[in-house]
């Protein structure tokens, strides 16, 4: 399927930056409600990346597996509801790649400091693999690599940006892909860290 340089990947660079001083004041609002934290790994590691949701349900991580739950397991509390900024520019993104009925339930929030990064693995724990995902990239700069089926497929590289938005389309859905360790640089806006934002839907 991916012997061609990837495909049902939709590119926009740029597209979040008329969004960009709304979205971190909303993720501020985000993260002072549900904070941050280095999940665990169901291997008993801790993860590099530090994240958090908001949305109906949120991705975690613990000694018992990775899951969506819709209580955030640090406050006891639901997850903080999805900004309407956040919506507006996810739907925006998937209706240029031809999804203009996407509409997530799940927003995961990953903040990657230098050296941070997200080893080889599929996105599979939502039940809805006919919606794309969504993704946004601020900060720092970060290179993304996807393979296919197999975690042994070969690699391609993808670099992200401050700005860019991402749609990954139905049939990459379970491809594997990772984030390399993130460069130490300062970002003007943000500072010395990447967030990413990443849009699913999890329930049916
Ligand atoms: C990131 N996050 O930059 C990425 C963006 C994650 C994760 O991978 O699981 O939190 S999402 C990129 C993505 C999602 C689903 C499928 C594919 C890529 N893909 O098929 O390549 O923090
Ligand atoms: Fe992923």
């Amino acid at each position: 399927r991916l012997s061609e340089p990837v495909t049902d990947f939709h590119y926009f660079s740029g597209l979040a930056f008329d969004f960009i001083d709304e979205l971190l004041l909303e993720i501020d609002r985000v993260t002072k409600e549900s904070p941050l934290r280095q999940m665990q790994t169901p291997g008993g590691y801790q993860m590099s990346v530090a994240m958090t949701n908001c949305g109906e349900v949120g991705w975690v991580s613990d000694k018992s597996g990775y899951r969506y739950s819709a209580l955030d397991p640090l406050t006891g509390l639901a997850w903080p509801q999805m900004p309407p900024v956040f919506r507006q520019l996810a739907s925006l993104a998937a209706t240029k790649a031809g999804y203009p009925l996407f509409s997530p339930d799940a927003c995961l929030i990953n903040q990657y400091l230098p050296g941070a990064k997200m080893s080889l693995h599929q996105d599979k724990d939502e039940n809805d693999f006919s919606a794309p995902i969504v993704s946004v990239s601020l900060g720092l700069s970060a290179v993304f690599k996807i393979g296919d089926m197999k975690r042994s497929d070969k690699l391609f590289s993808i670099p992200l940006h401050h700005g860019d938005v991402v749609v990954w389309g139905k049939s990459l859905r379970l491809a594997y892909h990772s984030i390399s360790p993130i460069k130490s640089d300062n970002h003007p806006l943000l500072g010395q860290q990447r967030i990413n934002l990443t849009f699913r839907k999890a329930s049916f």
